[in-house]
Order: structure tokens, then C-alpha cells, then sequence
């Protein structure tokens, strides 16, 4: 397996490192979890990706989510270029906020009103007050490996026991925020039940990934959702359903529809705006009339609701309306397809491997498992996990960078790429044995 030339890249990483620390405007994309230095990309088309030395790879990661319809899928790009043309941002109403949140509340019947903002980090954070405003309470649980963008309050860690209060999980965090954060196992409904029993009137909300995405893909148990529901309606705290990742993805309705799921709150970002920067969040009319300038809760943005992101997101959405009786079975049937292909091979080779899948998001885990939370999640090779993906990219297969992130595949994916991949695993394998 030869290693690929990407000597154009690495001067561009050269040349980035100049300007943004270890050369990324975002820490995943520096491949320290994997090794190696990142290739620099150019283009793309479908499923596939061009990088600065001319190479190809089958995408596995999709922009971390957003790009389910391929990359330069043509409807979103024509309705980018038309928006263009009009200007790039008024900074005032425009009926193309209407008309996406018309389709994202079609998807979410949960949603009686909502706001767009620029990130899936800016739509937790805001969420999150408003759970606060709500309640007047001020405590949050969050479940660990979850990750809900890079707000403080988020970026922490578990304490020492169930119900004490979370650490910092990043330097600049101060303790007094994160002693406002408890951080539970998930899956775990007697720590939810133990949370609020040494907490009683205290915890606002409790915000999750549905499905996990963030620490590799984990399912939610049989009941697990379920459970949170009753669990916060009768200790009248607000269920937050953090569907940045899972939304339009593991159905059109997101977790929510696939699990019967009905939130206070939910929080969209990603395929939303089609590739351009779209956050969601939306509920309950009762809560989301607390927002200025109704209310007393503020919240605001320049670029919230920018007119070429609602055209990228409107494009994208109306294709996966409009054809979501094939969409998402052929998504499904894919996604079988190359998962288990895979395991298959690492079956063949002897490797120990976890598939979680669900729908068209899913992670191998190099550990024999289960895989049911972080913990279990952490006992991952992710050496070996290095060594794979490593030995994929050299293939041209680009698997996400890190063994904790789910990966991807869009309507663009065919037999071709289900090929491909399998055949460069069945190489992988042999290098990840030789450690
Ligand atoms: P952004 O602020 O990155 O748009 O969204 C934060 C966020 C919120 N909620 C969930 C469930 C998310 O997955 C994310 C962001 N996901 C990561 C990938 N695991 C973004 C990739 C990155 O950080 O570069």
C-alpha cells in the first residue's frame, strides 16, 4: 500500500500553521487523534473528494455531517448562486427565514416556534438560557461523551460522583461554571433519578444527542429516552434534544421521529443549511416567546438567518421532502452494506470490532464491546484505530479522524464507493495487525 504524494499539502499545512494554531480553524481537522498530517482539499463532487495534490477519496465524514445530498449536489449550488446575486447578507427579515422554517417545523412537529443562528454551538448555548429563563433554575445535565458545541457550560467533564458537580473539560473554563453542569453516564437512567434526588428543584434542563455522535455513534438503550421524558416532566425540567448531528439524518424527522421523542426544545444544525453555517433552535411556543424582543431572555446574531445559508438550506430540505420514501431507504441500504462489509473483514483478519450503526451514521469501534457509553467506548483501540484509518486515507477512503466521531454517507454513494471501501479495508486490516 503505497503512501500517497501530498507534497502540496504539506506545504499548505506549513503555510496555515502560520496563521491558526496547528494550522486548523477546527482541532478535529489537525489529525492529532490519528497521526499524520491532514491532506489540504480542493474540491469536491458527489461522494468524493479531490485534495491539493490531485488525490481522490471516498468522503466518509460529509463536513461532519451537513453534506447528505454529496458534495456540489447541483440544486444547492444553483440556489446558492441565485441567492448570490442579490447580496450575500441584508442584516434585515427575509421570507426565505419563513420558507426553511416552514419545512425544518413540517420535519419537527415539536417545534412550534424557533430561531436561526450560525452554529449547532450558538443553538445549545441559547437553548440552554432559555431552559434557564423558563425554569429559574440554573443546573444542567449534560451525559458524558456527548458534545453540544464548545459553549463553557458544555465543555465539562464528570466529577468525582454521579451527583457532584461537573470539572472543566477545558482550560478557561472557570469551576463555578461547570459546578453548574452535571455530567451523567448515558444510558443510565438511575443516575438521572440520583441527579435529581440531590438536586431537587434545582436542574433546569437536561440536553443529549439522541443518538450519540460524539464519541463515536451509541444508540440510545431501549427506554432510555423514554425515561428522560418522564423523569423531566414530572421534576418540571426541560428535555433538550441536541439533534445538530441526527437531525434530517437517521430520518427526516430526526431521533425525534424515529424514537417518538417529543422535547421542550430542539436544537438543528448541519444538513439544515445544506454546507453553509445554520443552527436551529426551536419547542415549545411558551418557552421560545420568553426570546427578545418578546421576552426577557436575549439572543441575537448578525448573520442569523443570512439569505445564501436559508437558499442552501431550502434547496436541501425540499430534495429530501420531496423524495424521502427513497432517501432514506436507499440511505439505509447503503449504510448496511458497508458497515457490515467492513466488520466482516476485520471478522476475517481476527480484529476485534464494534459496528454501531443507526441509519446513515454509524462507527467502528476497535474494541470487542458492547459499546453502550463513553466508558465503554474509551476501552477502544485507538492505536489500532490510527492504523486503519491511516491505511484507509493511503487507499483513498477518508474516514473521520478520530475513532470517537461518527461517520457519514450521503444519496452520492453508491455500489462503486460500497466496493471500494470494503476491498481497502480487507488491506487495512493487515496493517493494523502489524502494530
Ligand atoms: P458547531 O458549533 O460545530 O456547528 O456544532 C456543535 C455541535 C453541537 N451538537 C452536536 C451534536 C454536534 O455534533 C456538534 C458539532 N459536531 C462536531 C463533529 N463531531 C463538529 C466538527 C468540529 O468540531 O470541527
Amino acid at each position: 500500500m503505497t503512501a500517497r504524494i501530498r507534497t502540496r499539502s504539506q506545504a499548505l499545512q506549513q503555510r496555515a500553521e502560520r496563521f491558526f494554531p496547528g494550522g486548523v480553524n477546527s482541532p478535529v481537522r489537525a489529525f492529532r487523534a490519528v497521526g499524520g498530517a491532514p491532506p489540504f482539499l480542493e474540491s469536491a463532487q458527489g461522494a468524493w473528494l479531490t485534495d491539493a495534490d490531485g488525490n481522490r477519496y471516498i468522503d466518509y465524514f460529509g463536513s461532519w455531517g451537513p453534506m447528505i445530498l454529496g458534495h456540489a449536489f447541483p440544486p444547492v449550488v444553483e440556489a446558492i448562486e441565485r441567492a448570490a446575486r442579490s447580496s450575500a447578507s441584508f442584516g434585515a427579515s427575509t421570507a426565505a427565514e419563513a420558507d426553511l422554517a416552514e419545512r425544518v417545523i413540517s420535519c419537527f412537529p415539536a417545534i412550534e416556534k424557533m430561531r436561526f443562528v450560525s452554529s449547532g454551538t450558538e443553538a445549545t448555548m441559547s437553548a440552554i438560557r432559555l431552559a434557564r429563563a423558563a425554569t429559574g433554575r440554573k443546573i444542567v445535565v449534560k451525559f458524558e461523551g456527548c458534545y453540544h458545541g464548545h459553549a463553557d457550560g458544555l465543555l465539562v467533564k464528570a466529577g468525582s460522583g454521579v451527583a457532584t458537580f461537573g470539572i472543566p473539560g477545558s482550560a478557561g473554563v472557570p469551576e463555578e461554571t461547570a459546578h453548574l453542569t452535571l455530567a451523567l453516564p448515558y444510558n443510565d437512567l438511575a443516575a438521572v433519578e440520583a441527579a435529581f434526588a440531590a438536586h431537587p428543584g434545582e436542574i433546569a434542563a437536561i440536553i443529549l444527542e439522541p443518538v450519540v455522535g460524539n464519541a463515536g455513534c451509541i444508540p440510545p438503550a431501549p427506554g432510555f429516552l423514554a425515561g428522560l421524558r418522564s423523569l423531566t416532566t414530572r421534576e418540571g425540567a426541560l428535555l433538550i434534544a441536541d439533534e445538530v448531528m441526527t437531525g434530517f439524518r437517521v430520518a427526516l424527522g430526526g431521533a425525534c421521529q424515529l424514537y417518538s421523542l417529543d422535547p421542550d426544545l430542539i436544537t438543528l444544525g448541519k444538513i439544515v443549511g445544506g454546507g453553509l453555517p445554520v443552527g436551529v433552535f426551536g419547542g415549545k411556543r411558551v418557552f421560545m416567546d420568553l426570546l427578545a424582543p418578546l421576552g426577557p431572555v436575549y439572543q441575537a446574531g448578525t448573520l442569523s438567518g443570512n439569505p445564501l445559508a436559508m437558499a442552501a438550506g431550502i434547496a436541501t430540505l425540499s430534495y429530501l421532502q420531496e423524495h424521502a420514501d427513497h432517501v432514506y431507504p436507499q440511505l439505509e441500504t447503503t449504510a448496511k452494506a458497508v458497515t457490515e462489509g467492513v466488520a466482516a473483514e476485520a471478522a476475517k483478519a481476527g480484529i476485534p470490532l464494534t459496528l454501531n450503526r443507526v441509519g446513515a451514521m454509524w462507527t467502528w469501534f476497535f474494541t470487542p464491546g458492547p459499546v453502550t457509553d463513553y466508558t465503554q467506548a474509551a476501552m477502544s483501540d485507538t492505536a489500532a484505530f490510527g492504523r486503519f484509518h491511516n491505511a484507509m486515507l493511503n487507499q483513498g477512503v477518508w474516514l473521520p479522524p478520530s475513532q470517537f466521531e461518527a461517520a457519514f454517507i450521503s444519496t452520492a454513494h453508491g455500489k462503486e464507493e460500497t466496493a471500494a471501501t470494503i476491498a481497502a479495508a480487507r488491506e487495512a486490516f493487515k496493517a493494523v495487525l502489524v502494530s
